[in-house]
């Protein structure tokens, strides 16, 4: 497969993974059927793209590239598209040599001499909306804060001075009730840590509280979930160790053996309260669906589970020889009683293997009927479209009835494949609005095309109601959101 010229011709860079580094706008794209009236404000996008080519191999670069903002922005049944990097420190002060700087993804110690200590985050992960703002966030760091309207950068966010964590993630969760946004940083006072930091963010975008406690072992904890009254805080055995990153290894090593643990406390409580309670072996998940509590107490935690990590580079550097499809996954209901002094979590399987799980944002911690998630064919002869961070890309979206009803999913051609949907609510009673997603199509070894597709929510099965065509190359997305043109007036 042709390759992009300077960087290495291995998969992180070929194909549907070929770097792009381009900022431009685009009116009045290309629409094919009708733009729903719903569908009015911009489907922000995290793109990791890196600008300049590795100066060490490493095996986890797909999640190292810099962080670029897409915003595809719909008003009056139109489309525009508009990609710009994030201006971090890093990004900034490789533009400025013309070439890398920074080493192998989260291992500071492989950077040139000339930005040792510098924030080396990339900004890439998640468009966080919150209080007005975009945040473009990523767990190794502080977010940046961008200007939704011209993708400016405006700098490191650290909620004016408040913020003590070196990290924050990427997944936040915000309470519908009240606005207020529950977050949280792993590795809070620095690398193989088992500090984390509980954030709590009110409505207006100031720092309510932050408290500092120990996790059981230092993990990869991706995301999290609150529910009404409790949060949860997954910890998994991909862990990390100091000496492996002084020496330039990697920072993540999968530990087979070793429990999983779900760490539960009163969500506007004391850190001192959290409950411990016991989880499978050598599991990992990426992504939480949601949390709920039920009418008799019971609290429940939904997450795209998988027998090991889901990332073949820190498998094979832990010695755990899986092909991607070998590895078993499964959307796993774990319950725990929150008034027991712990235990061990009972799991219940509820859905298929998968990854990227969606919910209605007005149902965030609160019993759901439904949330959507992609998926592969299981029907389907020979392999998926090749890129992402996993090395292969999903091609079902399928929506989840939670209350045991058929799922109903939109299944793609072989050649096609789904990048993280958002969802966009309507107004219309029993609606459940629309996806939007961007669909990659590949029509040659090195040749794809991407459209940017408004699915029906409550049955994603009928296709597309409109596609609206992105007439550039665009890399793979990481996570979306969708912010709608009241919020985005409320916000100026
Ligand atoms: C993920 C993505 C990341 C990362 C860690 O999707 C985990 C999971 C795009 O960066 O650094
Ligand atoms: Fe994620």
């Amino acid at each position: 497969m042709g390759e992009v010229a300077g960087f290495p011709s291995i998969p992180d860079y070929v194909g549907l993974n070929a770097p792009q580094g381009q900022e431009y706008r685009i009116d009045d794209l290309e629409v094919e059927g009708t733009i729903p009236p719903e569908v009015d404000g911009t489907f922000f996008r995290a793109v990791p793209d890196p600008a300049f080519p590795p100066f060490i191999p490493d095996s986890a670069a797909s999640l190292s590239g810099d962080g670029l903002v897409s915003a595809i922005r719909f008003e009056n049944g139109k489309a525009s598209i508009q990609n710009k990097y994030v201006d971090t420190a890093r990004h900034v002060a490789e533009v400025k040599a013309g070439h890398a700087l920074f080493g192998k993804y989260r291992n500071p110690f492989t950077d040139k001499p000339q930005v040792q200590g510098m924030d080396r985050t990339v900004a890439n992960t998640t468009p966080v909306w919150h209080a007005g703002m975009l945040l473009m966030a990523k767990e190794d760091g502080r977010p940046y804060r961008v200007d939704p309207e011209t993708l400016e950068t405006l700098g490191s966010h650290d909620f004016d001075g408040a913020l003590k964590s070196e990290t924050m993630t990427a997944h936040v969760r915000i309470d519908p009730a009240t606005g207020t946004m529950y977050a949280y940083g792993y590795e809070a006072d620095g690398l193989a840590s088992k500090m984390i930091s509980y954030i709590v963010v009110n409505p207006d975008g100031s720092l309510r509280s932050e408290q500092m406690f120990e996790a059981p072992y230092c993990s990869m904890m991706h995301d999290f979930t609150i529910s009404e009254n409790y949060a949860l805080f997954p910890v998994y055995p991909t862990t990390a160790y100091l000496e492996e990153m002084r020496a330039g290894g990697d920072h993540w090593y999968h530990e087979q053996d070793w429990p999983s643990w779900l760490g539960v406390m009163p969500r506007d409580g004391d850190v001192a309260d959290m409950k411990w309670f016991k989880g499978p072996v050598g599991v990992h998940s990426f992504h939480m669906m949601n949390s709920w509590e039920d009418a008799d107490g019971m609290l429940h935690f939904d997450a795209c589970l998988s027998d090991s990590n889901a990332f073949p580079f820190i498998r094979e550097a832990s010695g755990i020889h899986l092909q991607p499809w070998e590895l078993n996954g499964r959307l796993a209901r774990w319950t725990v009683d929150p008034k027991a002094n712990g235990g061990e979590v009972t799991e219940t399987v509820i859905g298929p293997p998968g990854d990227m799980p969606m919910i209605p944002a007005d149902r965030q911690g609160r019993p759901y009927s439904h949330g959507w998630m992609l998926t592969m064919n299981p029907e389907m002869q020979g392999p998926p479209v090749l890129g992402g961070p996993v090395g292969a890309m999903f091609n079902v979206l399928m929506r989840i009835d939670m209350a045991g009803g058929p799922p109903r999913a939109l299944v793609l051609a072989p050649n096609e494949c789904f990048n993280e949907a958002v969802h966009v609510p309507s107004n219309e009673e029993g609606h459940e609005g629309y996806m939007l997603t961007v669909v990659d199509r590949q029509t040659g070894p090195d040749d794809f095309e991407h459209e940017c597709w408004i699915i029906p929510a409550g049955d994603p099965g009928q296709g597309p109601v409109a596609r609206v065509t992105i007439p550039r190359r665009q890399r793979v997305q990481i996570h979306g959101w969708w912010v709608s043109r009241e919020q985005l007036e409320a916000a100026r």
